[in-house]
């Protein structure tokens, strides 16, 4: 049996009783037990044509499947929930991703867990921390509470020092937008200053990857979305 923690979240339809329904699925399944369940949190939708704000919740299971077997229970429960795959990153009814499984490392055709986005994204990480913050993140060595409080520093701090001077300008330019919402209201959201931990050398691989990877949109509609994850502050549902 092994513990595995998935994150879902929607902002079609009727999302809270999507995700309840999700839930008993997921439990009706004689091979899946659902042992956690966090809150419901309303969270900023990250993407261009994202929508509107999401809910996002997440769960810990307990599964004798291999991670293959279950995604293909996740994406069943996603296509029962209504969920059309049109747009990239578009509105969507449900999404059911896999962010640990046990303490494997993933990377095949269909998966990769820890699921890539989990270490950056406050609407992944603050429902995990309701379930499982102190597992441990297998690759980045830290638990999933360390991971989320990190991004809650204020400012939050961007290691530009590794750049080269064009690509520091560009990301320059782009930051100016997150500066700019620190003077409107008094709190500064991002803040450019060089220091060097884990964490930074982590954001500083994911903007050597934006760069790398001939992603469709710009350099700094993908840098806007890991930033505005990161920025995000997830609201509880009541
Ligand atoms: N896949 C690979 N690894 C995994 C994994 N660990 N768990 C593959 C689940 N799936 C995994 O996913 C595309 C493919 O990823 C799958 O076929 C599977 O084999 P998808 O769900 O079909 O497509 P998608 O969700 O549009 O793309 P993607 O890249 O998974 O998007 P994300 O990263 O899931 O982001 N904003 C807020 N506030 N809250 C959100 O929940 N979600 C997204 C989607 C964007 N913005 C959001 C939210
Ligand atoms: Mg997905």
């Amino acid at each position: 049996m092994v513990k595995a923690g998935l994150a879902l979240g929607g902002n079609l339809g009727d999302t809270v009783a999507l995700l309840e329904t999700a839930y008993q699925l997921l439990d009706d399944h004689p091979q899946i037990m659902v042992l956690k369940t966090s809150r419901n949190f309303t969270t900023s939708p990250v993407g261009v044509s994202a929508g509107n704000r999401f809910i996002n919740s997440a769960a810990l299971i307990e599964t004798a499947l291999s991670a293959e077997a279950l995604l293909d229970i996740c994406q069943q429960i996603e296509y029962d929930a209504g969920r059309v795959r049109e747009i990239h990153w578009g509105p969507r009814t449900l999404d059911v991703d896999i962010v640990f499984f046990g303490s494997e490392i993933i990377e095949t055709e269909r998966l990769t867990v820890p699921h890539p986005a989990c270490w950056y994204r406050r609407f992944v990480l603050d429902p995990l921390c309701d379930i499982a913050g102190t597992t441990e993140h297998p690759v980045l060595g830290v638990n999933y509470s360390t991971l989320q409080s990190r991004l809650k520093t204020r400012p939050f701090t961007v290691d530009l020092s590794q750049l080269a001077p064009a690509r520091r300008e560009q990301l320059q330019f782009v930051l100016k937008d997150f500066q700019a919402a620190e003077e409107s209201d008094g709190t500064t959201l991002a803040n450019l200053k060089l220091m060097d931990c884990p964490l930074q050398s982590r954001l500083q691989q994911k903007l050597g990857e934006l760069y790398e990877h001939n992603l469709p949109g710009t350099f700094e509609d993908h840098l806007k979305d890991v930033l505005n994850a990161i920025l995000d502050e997830p609201t509880p549902l009541q």
